[in-house]
């Protein structure tokens, strides 16, 4: 039995349910939590639907487990709420390959850019930023740029890559970072998938390599991969993106084959979140997510410039 399939302990889910509604949370769990904590989570989505399902939810507390720049992005949409992250140590490797005084060079060497910053990126990045895009709507975001202006796109150099192949843009300028988990899949995984189930559909998330990239029948966000499951007349899939996807997948196609892709591609980060956590954070209300008010407004701006584009 792998961890994946690890009951959660009932004990532990009764004291969180009571403590819950007591502090009036909303509890939010991104796609890539282990399977016992989306199970427990109000809302299950990526880092933005995460985020605007609590604005709309009525609570006190909301509760953010997923890595730190989500509980960011859920405090810039719920700025007089509380927003807690239950393990203040799950940041995202990503995010942390652009800091503000990088961005700040990368600006001054290209003055005439628009920067768009993926939402792995922290509060501060954002708020140096002309707009921000998530996986879903990249390619949305950079055609409402004129043609003719440069972008700057950080930090992710392959979802940026992705995009300047599906626009056709040459003026895309790329900032070397990337995501150790999705870079971790290879394409002899895909291969060896493939080799099991030759009629398996291959969906693909834009972190990952161009060489696994290339090979997807399918390129999407976490969201858009879960959807096309669903919607799909084939009956296998290979799943080339972190693995706690797989458990919404398989719990709404239960007639389905899901392969996940590789045992590799499970992100650390997201992991640190526990049922444990949960519960101490609702005990003692922590870890709170706080940003300097300067900063969230500016960040805010680029996310909502974003919503006004997808
Ligand atoms: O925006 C998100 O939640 C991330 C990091 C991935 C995705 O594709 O949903
Ligand atoms: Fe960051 Fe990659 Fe983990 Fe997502 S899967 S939180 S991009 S390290």
């Amino acid at each position: 039995m792998t961890s994946l399939e690890r009951p959660a302990p009932a004990e532990l889910v009764e004291r969180i349910n009571r403590l819950r509604h007591r502090r009036r949370a909303y509890i939010i769990a991104h796609n890539y939590q282990v399977p016992e904590v989306q199970d427990i989570a109000d809302f299950v989505g990526d880092s933005l639907t995460m985020a605007r399902a609590a604005a709309k939810a009525e609570a006190e507390v909301v509760l953010v487990c997923g890595v730190h720049f989500m509980a960011e992005t859920a405090k810039l949409l719920n700025p007089d709420r509380t927003v807690l992250e239950p393990d203040p140590h799950a940041g995202c490797p990503m995010a942390d390959m652009i800091t503000p005084k990088e961005l700040a060079e990368a600006k001054s060497r290209h003055p005439d850019a628009a920067v768009v910053a993926y939402v792995n990126s922290s509060a501060d990045v954002k708020a140096m930023t002309d707009v921000c895009c998530t996986s879903a709507n990249a390619v949305a975001v950079v055609q409402s740029i004129p043609p003719e202006r440069p972008i700057l796109f950080v930090p992710d150099e392959s979802l940026g890559e992705y995009v300047a192949e599906k626009t056709g843009r040459r003026n895309i300028i790329l900032w070397p970072g990337f995501c150790p988990t999705h870079h971790r899949i290879l394409a002899e995984h895909i291969e060896a998938r493939r080799s099991q189930r030759p009629d398996a559909e291959v969906l693909v998330h834009p972190e990952c390599t161009r060489e696994v990239r290339h090979m997807a029948d399918f390129v999407g966000s976490t969201s858009q991969i879960i959807r096309r499951v669903a919607e799909s007349p084939r009956r296998a899939f290979i799943i080339a993106t972190e693995l706690g996807v797989c458990h919404t997948i398989r719990k709404q196609n239960p007639t389905k084959t899901i392969l996940q892709v590789s045992r590799l591609a499970d992100c650390p980060n997201m992991k640190l979140n526990t049922l444990e956590k949960v519960l101490w954070s609702l005990e003692d209300l922590v870890h709170p997510v706080t940003v300097p008010e300067d900063t969230a407004s500016a960040a805010r701006q680029a996310i909502e410039r974003m919503l006004a584009i997808s």
